[in-house]
């Protein structure tokens, strides 16, 4: 049987090494369109629940991961050697930062490892993991071409960078369009092959680099842009303007404007990671990239602006944070999800604990956190007599099922880094909102 000849009877077998929020909706994806799929997975505990068709990712469905595991679609193991038996492998895995601030290549480097012991003809590998510039072909491609085999003749190899958008009620995995490009215009076509029976949209383009380059810009763009907007709060601070009216004003330009917040730094695992890939390697071809550096410093120093805001706050009340009784509302990176990641009111309730204050925090999405050293903090259920006895709240993630009139009713001294006390009644002697000081200060 030839090879489209497999695929239009979808004979296709299809794997997904990394069964995390992008992996399984994937392999989810996959099997709903009738292949085959054999998730690649080095937890045994996923591995375990998925072959019991247990979901354990929010954008996944209970019911379709049940029924694609119940009628043979989907299996998972943690034995690679089964891409003996692959014609289609997709890489899913992490591509943090390690503590330099470098790309930490460790995961995509040991999957490269395996598909190379199990490389055969006709194998598709295709990675989805975002990276910088030139890793499918500088950094996986000599994994392969090291067994003797000849890329865009012998196996095909493409990126399509995965642009999973955890929690978005509208965008998933199938519906969003997809960006593919390979090693050579025979990687993309093979590539392709697969993926335009998954993904309702296929964007193919001229190469790996142009599609490792275009995620990163739907990244830097966003990076860059709330950099821009945190350091246009602090100069709306010192200008005593209402930097959320002059956002909300300008956005009502209907061509040529994309409205940001300012907040209190940047976290998540895309966001402030992403960029740094592409930095990285242009510091290898000594190039600075100015913009992705000056964005970060901007974000970066969102908490000790926070910070400052809570002392101008106490200030007003004759306190100092030493001995001051703090509540952070809010610990995930953003609302309504429950993700730590990078999140930056860990940062702030780290400074605030450095300062002497007595914090304590409550979310309701994070039940609780690990601190840097060791031991762990748990959320405080929030109650109108814990926010009587605080010296200062702060509201670092806007969760939608806090009530914040309730908040400022009974808080002495709130500090809003996100707006969510706009138009509430009692504001003015209370809140401290990031980038329009007003109220206390008027
Ligand atoms: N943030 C601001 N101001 C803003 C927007 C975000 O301070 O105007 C902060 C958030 O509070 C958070 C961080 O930036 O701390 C990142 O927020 P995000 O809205 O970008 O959310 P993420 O990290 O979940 O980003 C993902 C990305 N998806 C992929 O990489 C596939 C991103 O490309 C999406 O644009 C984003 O979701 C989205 O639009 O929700």
């Amino acid at each position: 049987m030839t090879f489209y000849e497999k695929l239009l009877t979808k004979n296709v077998a299809f794997g997904v090494i990394g069964l995390g929020y992008v992996g399984l909706p994937l392999a989810v994806e996959a099997a709903k369109a009738g292949f085959k799929i054999t998730g690649i997975e080095i937890d045994p505990e996923k591995v375990k629940k998925v072959n019991q068709g247990q979901n354990y990712i929010g954008d996944v469905s209970d019911a379709e991961l049940k029924q694609v595991v119940t009628d043979g679609y989907l299996t998972a193991t943690t034995d690679f050697s089964v891409i003996k038996k692959l014609d289609y492998v997709s890489i899913c895995v992490p591509t943090p930062l390690n503590k330099l601030r470098d790309p930490d290549m460790s995961f995509i480097s040991s999957a490269m490892q395996e598909i190379t012991r199990y490389l055969h003809k006709d194998l598709v590998i295709i990675l989805e993991s975002t990276t910088y510039p030139g890793t499918t072909r500088e950094y996986m491609l000599p994994y392969l071409e090291n067994t003797g085999l000849t890329v865009g003749k012998d196996f095909f190899l493409a990126f399509s960078p995965e642009r999973v958008d955890p929690g978005n009620p509208v965008y998933h995995t199938k519906n969003t369009p997809k960006v593919i490009g390979g090693i050579t215009k025979e990687c993309t076509k093979h590539a392709m092959a697969v993926y335009e029976q998954i993904f309702d949209q296929m964007v193919p383009v001229a190469s790996a680099e142009t599609a490792e380059m275009a995620k990163l810009l739907e990244n830097t763009f966003r990076m860059i842009n709330i950099g821009m907007v945190n350091e246009l709060a602090i100069i709306c601070d010192r200008l005593g303007v209402d930097v959320w009216e002059v956002i909300e004003a300008a956005g009502t330009k209907p061509f040529g404007f994309m409205k940001f917040f300012p907040g209190p730094g940047l976290g998540g695992h895309c966001i402030p990671i992403d960029p740094h890939y592409l930095s990285w390697k242009m510091r290898t071809l000594n190039y600075k990239t100015r913009f992705i550096e000056l964005a970060a410093e901007v974000n970066t120093s969102m908490p000790e602006y926070v910070i400052e805001s809570v002392i101008e706050g106490l200030n007003y009340h004759k306190k100092a944070i030493n001995g001051s009784k703090i509540l952070l509302l809010g610990m995930a990176y953003k609302k309504d999800i429950d993700d730590l990641r990078e999140s930056p009111a860990i940062d702030i309730y780290n400074i605030l604990v450095d300062k002497g204050a007595e914090v304590m925090y409550h979310d309701p999405h994070c039940p609780v956190f690990k601190l840097d050293g060791a031991g762990y903090v748990e959320s405080v259920p929030l109650t109108t007599d814990l926010l009587a006895e605080m010296d200062c709240v702060v509201i670092t993630t806007d969760h939608t099922t806090v009530d914040y009139q309730t908040v400022v009713d009974h808080a002495r001294l709130v500090i809003d880094t996100r707006n969510a006390t706009k138009g509430l009644k009692n504001t003015a002697e209370k809140v401290l909102r990031l980038g329009y000081k007003g109220g206390l200060s008027a």
